[in-house]
């Protein structure tokens, strides 16, 4: 039978199985991607059944999956149940977060988009020595290519860009920590701390940071560590004019300003969320952000 190396076994079922058993979304998942590779739907009954599935559950599964689109389809995302997002303890709006090491204040929450715009995240010396350590590692900005699931040079993207190692340094490790704790997300759901540069005229024209499940690439992509469900842009210095993070849904402009950051979060990789956004034109001075994007699951 084929199947995936990194998945061997079928989604959701474990040896200790609870009295019910739910359908879920990756159960469905395993078993298309499995007869996409050629695994016939009584192999994979057997499969279902020697992990511990019920029969009767296996045999739903298999019916649902194989003639159901999967949550990656575009037809599927409408009617999937929201992922579950990073999310702030913003419950008794409280003017700071307690973020392990630091004291983070919020200045802004929106609804729809879930949107909060935080103060003081980083220290000026924390923002200053991203940037020294970034700046000999840059190079024309890539985007994830959705056709192949690879990089490219995209000119909506008219930014300088490098990508650290998760943890690859104290200081990556501790601001890691700390994002972790303020948005209730694990450190290994994160991807590696994007730093990028914008000079004088350059921008980030307005897109999703989901991966669009009409697009090829995508299964290939959110193999490692499932779609993005959070955003976190951070910036490191405030440009003189310009450079804002703009959500034109909503008509909001975030002011790009030093150790301040803006979260954002989609519980479905769709438009109906509003969390298109771009970095608008830096009109004067250059602007210097780290990005992390979070994942629905740890990211390898
Ligand atoms: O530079 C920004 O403000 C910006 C805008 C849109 C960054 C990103 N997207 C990103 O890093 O995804
Ligand atoms: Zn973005």
């Amino acid at each position: 039978m084929a199947t995936r190396s990194d998945q061997r076994t079928p989604a959701g079922a474990s040896t200790a199985q609870p009295a019910r058993q739910s359908i879920t979304p990756e159960l469905r998942d395993w078993i298309a991607e499995q007869a996409s590779a050629g695994c016939s739907p009584a192999a994979l009954r057997q499969s279902l059944r020697a992990a511990g599935w019920d029969d009767d559950v296996a045999a739903q599964a298999l019916a649902d999956a194989l003639q159901a689109p999967t949550s990656n389809s575009p037809e599927a995302h409408h009617r999937a149940p929201p992922l579950a997002v990073p999310a702030p303890l913003l419950a008794d709006s409280p003017p700071f977060l307690d973020a392990g090491d630091r004291q983070v204040g919020v200045l802004l929450t929106l609804a729809q988009p879930r949107l909060v715009v935080f103060a003081n995240l980083l220290a000026p010396e924390e923002c200053d020595a991203l940037i020294a350590a970034a700046a000999p590692r840059m190079a024309r900005s890539l985007t994830v290519a959705t056709q192949t699931g690879g990089d490219e040079i995209n000119d909506d993207r008219t930014s300088d860009g490098m990508f650290f190692q998760r943890g690859e340094s104290p200081l990556i490790q501790r601001i890691e920590e700390r994002i972790a704790r303020l948005l209730n997300w694990p450190i290994e759901n994160g991807e590696g701390l994007q730093v990028l540069h914008y000079g004088p005229g350059a921008e980030y024209k307005p897109h999703y940071d989901y991966f669009d499940p009409a697009e090829p690439g995508t299964p290939t992509i959110v193999r490692r560590g499932g779609q993005r469900v959070g955003t976190l842009v951070m910036y490191l210095n405030t440009p003189e004019k310009g450079g804002g993070t703009i959500f034109p849904d909503v008509q909001v402009e975030v002011a790009p300003q030093r150790g301040n950051a803006v979260f954002f979060s989609y519980e479905r990789p769709d438009p109906s969320t509003r969390t298109l956004h771009g970095g608008a034109p830096v009109i004067a001075g250059d602007k210097w952000i780290a990005t992390k994007w979070l994942r629905e699951r740890e990211f390898i």
